[in-house]
């Protein structure tokens, strides 16, 4: 209902709207009505209020809301069911409890500040609340186990087309996880599945974006790698309309990718390579090892060349120019 409410009056943003017209819409008395009001205004909407005319939004909250990201996920199904949290550990634990419970294909965690949010390999991701988009997307796809890590590559095209949709600005993809802008890190992308044999059961594909930090809010140890859509773009962005932008790119590949395979997407990822045909060094925990990256392969591993001539295929490690 309070979401019904919200989508009314922003698609009328800046008019009135009277509350005949939506108690009619929404089936609800004046009183109800009323009362999403006052919470709508609690959450930091600005709405006017004016006898015989209605009701009239002025400006909005940049909130990771149910409601707020329900406004930019389109006609799709991803990001319609939405788990919200002001703070959390992490959006992964609460999607991988959700999806043992049988959560839909599409469903999304979404936190204001995440106190424990993790990287790969146990690594820490700050998440400070009120700067970005921390969420988690459950998946089941009906792929072989060997093939997931197609998906960390697709995600990160949807993710980079999302942010030049939104924002004009250009993300590259460093494989296989972080996306790069002006070789400094704006998002990273954490894979993490239930499977059982050769079976998946589901896919928690967690996805750290940072929109509007400035250079202050990341720590020293971060802040010379690290950087956001704002300090980038030069001015603040909507977190909801980021994050409906990404939920709706990720599905639109999403279901092309399990229709037609990865063909497509490989395209698409090798246009927004930044490590292709760069000398790197792959660190792993079985060692490292420093030469050319040729190309990923079509299950997505990355081959690296070394001075020797020889190819090897890199499942996963952390990659350093
Ligand atoms: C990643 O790991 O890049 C995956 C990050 C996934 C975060 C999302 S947020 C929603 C969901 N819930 C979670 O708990 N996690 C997911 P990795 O490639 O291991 O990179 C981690 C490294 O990135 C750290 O060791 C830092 O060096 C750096 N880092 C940490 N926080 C960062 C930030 N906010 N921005 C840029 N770099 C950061």
């Amino acid at each position: 209902m309070k979401e019904a409410l919200l989508h009314m009056l922003a698609e009328n943003e800046g008019e009135f709207v009277s509350g005949q017209q939506i108690s009619e819409n929404l089936n609800c008395s004046r009183t109800a009505i009323w009362k999403h009001i006052s919470e709508l205004r609690k959450s930091g909407y600005s709405i006017e209020a004016v006898q015989k005319r209605g009701y009239r939004l002025l400006t909005s909250p940049d909130l990771v809301t149910a409601e707020e990201v329900s406004l930019y996920t389109g006609n799709g199904t991803f990001g319609k069911k939405v788990t919200y949290k002001t703070s959390v550990k992490s959006t992964q634990e609460i999607a991988h409890s959700l999806a043992r419970e049988g959560a839909l294909e599409g469903s999304i965690v979404l936190a204001d500040e995440q106190t424990g949010g993790r990287g790969r390999l146990g690594r820490a991701w700050q998440s400070p609340s009120g700067t970005g988009i921390w969420m988690s997307l459950i998946l089941r796809p009906e792929i072989p186990l060997q093939k997931a890590p197609q998906l960390t590559l697709l995600i990160a095209v949807a993710a980079s087309r999302a942010i030049e949709k939104v924002t004009g600005l250009e993300a590259a993809i460093k494989w296989p996880n972080d996306l790069l802008i002006k070789g400094k890190k704006v998002a990273g992308i954490l894979t993490e599945l239930q499977a059982e044999a050769d079976s998946i059961h589901s896919v928690i594909v967690g996805i750290g974006m940072n929109v509007n930090q400035e250079k202050k809010h990341f720590t020293e140890e971060i802040s010379e790698i690290a950087t956001s859509l704002a300090i980038e773009g030069g001015k603040t962005y909507k977190r909801a309309e980021i994050a409906g932008a990404v939920l709706q790119e990720i599905e639109n590949l999403y279901r092309s990718y399990l229709v037609k395979g990865f063909a497509v997407i490989k395209l698409l990822w090798e246009a927004r390579a930044y490590s292709l045909g760069k000398r790197i060094t792959a660190r792993s925990v079985t060692g490292s090892i420093t030469g050319y990256a040729k190309g990923i392969t079509d299950e997505g591993v990355l081959l690296l060349e070394d001075d020797n001539g020889e190819i090897h295929s890199i499942y996963s490690a952390d990659i350093e120019f």
